[in-house]
């Protein structure tokens, strides 16, 4: 097994809770209320907002055949950003003026922070584990939301084919550099995959119980 399925077995617990999150059941059972999917939508929208950034601070640190996958990966969130407006047109979403809740602000604060100071392949990993994150969790709601659903351009995006191929693509090159860095590195990364997974739970559960931060209510 590579580091990537590695990492997915040692942080299986928190996997599963992601997987079986109240969110993601709920979106696709079509018993989410619109209000916790509009906080879903636009805590998300803020999130890809920041994942550009968080993109181009790796350009530099990457080898070049790095280069031009990660330029695209900046024009694909581009279009996301166009998707959650689109559809945020349709539910009648307001996007505009919005903040980010705790939790997306940690997240946020996070990946920017980690794309300054961790190496390439800490950064990366990072990106990869927040990827297949997002691909396992639209796959779930994939086997249930009625492909009517105003919602379900969301899961073409995050759970067809392509983002399939794409998620393999980062695992490829992930399980690549994590077979030539140190053992202290390899550390880091582990770390840097587990933090990943709790974010990504802790998304799912702010969506769900709203963007408040604490004290503020
Ligand atoms: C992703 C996302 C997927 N949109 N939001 C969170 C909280 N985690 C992961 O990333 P991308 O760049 O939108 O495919």
């Amino acid at each position: 097994m590579g580091f990537c399925d590695d990492q997915l077995e040692r942080v299986r617990p928190i996997w599963d809770r992601i997987l079986s999150h109240r969110f993601l059941i709920g979106t696709r059972d079509g018993t989410v209320s619109d209000e916790v999917f509009a906080t879903w939508m636009r805590q998300d929208y803020l999130f890809v907002e920041a994942a550009i950034p968080f993109i181009a601070i790796l350009i530099p640190k990457a080898p070049p055949a790095h280069v031009e996958p990660l330029t695209q990966t900046i024009a694909a969130l581009h279009k996301e950003l166009e998707l959650f407006r689109e559809r945020a047109g349709v539910a009648g979403v307001d996007l505009t003026g919005i903040e980010p809740s705790f939790t997306n602000h940690a997240y946020i604060q996070f990946l920017l922070a980690s794309g300054y100071r961790e190496s390439y392949p800490g950064a990366y990993t990072i990106f990869y584990a927040a990827e297949k994150a997002y691909y396992d969790s639209w796959t779930v709601v994939k086997h249930g939301l009625d492909t009517g659903s105003i919602w379900y351009p969301f899961v073409e995006n995050w759970a067809g084919q392509a983002f399939a191929d794409y998620v393999a693509f980062l695992q490829s090159n992930l399980d690549e550099m994590a077979g030539r860095v140190g053992s202290a590195e390899l550390k880091r990364m582990a770390e840097l995959f587990e933090l990943t997974a709790k974010y990504e739970l802790a998304f799912w559960e702010m969506a769900s119980e709203g963007e408040g931060w604490p004290g503020m209510s």
